[in-house]
């Protein structure tokens, strides 16, 4: 199965959180880091008084069932110093399933395609970046969108390339 899986930090060297973050998914066992995007500045969304985040996403191959997978990337956010401190909030690390190949899955503690995926710039250009023709479960082309994020700033970072640390 493929996932898109969705990265994102705000505290304590976020740039530096994501890279670490990208070779912690390489190492597990049961997944495979296929792809990864750009590393992205973007300005928060929710409450605005906190730091710009900074976002990217992977394309991972996995054995793992979803709810598996879900409780492997909350022990990587767990790991990282992860605390919920608002919602919509401040974090040190937030890994999101986006899309799980084909699947829609709605459960109490795992919605996919993830509910938000469509409105947020900071999700969609990364993912974009490396799965240019990406679709919705219903078909709907993850591009068609773009326009409606179109005044979300974001911006690509120079600390890490398309793909720098695929082994
Ligand atoms: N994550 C949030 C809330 N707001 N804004 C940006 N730009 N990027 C994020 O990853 C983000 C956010 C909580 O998950
Ligand atoms: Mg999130
Ligand atoms: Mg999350």
């Amino acid at each position: 199965m493929q996932a898109l899986i969705g990265l994102g930090s705000n505290l304590d060297h976020p740039a530096q959180r994501l890279i670490s973050a990208l070779r912690a998914l390489q190492r597990l066992p049961g997944l495979t880091l296929r792809h990864h995007s750009r590393l992205y500045a973007s300005a928060p969304v929710g409450p605005q008084d906190q730091p710009d985040y900074v976002n990217a996403v992977a394309a991972v191959d996995t054995t793992l069932s979803p709810h598996a997978l879900l409780h492997t990337l909350q022990a990587l956010e767990l790991a990282a110093g992860r605390q919920r401190l608002r919602h919509w909030g401040e974090r040190t690390l937030d890994l999101d399933i986006l899309l799980l190949d084909n699947c829609v899955i709605d459960s109490d503690d795992l919605r996919v395609p993830h509910p938000q995926m469509t409105r947020r710039a900071f999700v969609l250009e990364p993912l974009l970046e490396i799965c240019p023709h990406a679709l919705l479960p219903d078909g709907t082309a993850l591009s068609s969108f773009l326009g409606q994020v179109a005044e979300q700033p974001i911006s690509p970072l120079a600390e890490l390339d398309r793909d720098a640390l695929i082994e």
